[in-house]
């Protein structure tokens, strides 16, 4: 394995996947690549959350302007975490808000999703886990926060089932839904990276793997531009 810095031979092609149908002009190149991970794959990573989030407890993020507080809980790995609150707003940050310490690293089975997900060579720096709760939701919105935006975004679903939903660039009109199911990784790359998306509702119980109602999305993106030339870090 690679350090997580370093760019990676892209030896191991991407994952074709299949294109989500874009619902509007500018949402094309979204892959869902179903059951990308067998069960095996699957307890592997639900372990290495469960160890993530002894370390790095799940908080309940809070809405910038209004103190709104999510329904989803989070926590992160790698070098970068996303937060919200409504003192610091959204934001990238190395530490966790309420420990201090800096995050988990991340495991290598998730940046080997991102690697044969994704087909590029240099690794993601943030790896949000967010745990939906029976009830739990996450309203439309675009992931902005990085300046990377021209970077893919990696989805990886374990748990039960969720209904996802792809919008547009701009807010509004039609929108496509897919089931997201556990061991699923989605694949946001070109116009889509851009798009509104959100998550409409969880289907409680449709799932064994983690012994209890609930589902946890862990999303793996690039924050800053990978760097390019001579100055480039390279392997070996
Ligand atoms: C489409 N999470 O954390 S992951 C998020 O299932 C987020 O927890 C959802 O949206 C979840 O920001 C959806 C799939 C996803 C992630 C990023 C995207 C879809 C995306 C960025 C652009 C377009
Ligand atoms: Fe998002």
């Amino acid at each position: 394995m690679a350090p997580a810095t370093e760019r990676r031979d892209p030896t191991r092609r991407q994952d074709g996947g299949v294109e989500i149908p874009p619902p509007q002009p500018g949402a094309a190149g979204a892959r869902l690549c179903e059951a990308m991970l067998d069960g095996a794959a699957q307890a592997a990573l639900a372990e290495a959350v469960r160890a993530i989030v002894a370390d790095a407890p799940l908080y309940r993020p809070t809405m910038p302007k209004t103190g709104k507080p999510f329904s989803v809980r989070m926590t992160n790995c790698g070098p970068l975490g996303w937060v919200a609150d409504k003192a610091g707003g959204y934001r990238y940050q190395a530490t966790h808000p309420a420990t201090g310490r800096p995050w988990p690293a991340m495991p290598p089975a998730v940046l080997d999703v991102w690697f044969a997900a994704t087909g590029r060579d240099y690794p993601p720096e943030a790896c949000l886990i967010n745990w939906y709760e029976p009830g739990a939701k996450m309203g439309m919105h675009r992931d902005e926060d990085e300046a990377a935006q021209d970077a893919p975004v990696v989805s990886i679903s374990l748990g039960d089932d969720a209904r996802f939903r792809l919008g547009g660039p701009t807010r509004g009109g039609k929108t496509a839904s897919v089931i997201l199911r556990s061991g699923d990784v989605l694949v946001l790359d070109g116009p889509s990276r851009r798009c509104f998306h959100g998550v409409d509702r969880i289907y409680p119980g449709t799932s064994t793997l983690l012994g209890a109602a609930g589902r946890i999305n862990l999303t793996l993106r690039r924050v800053t531009p990978f760097e390019t030339g001579a100055d480039a870090p390279s392997s070996g």
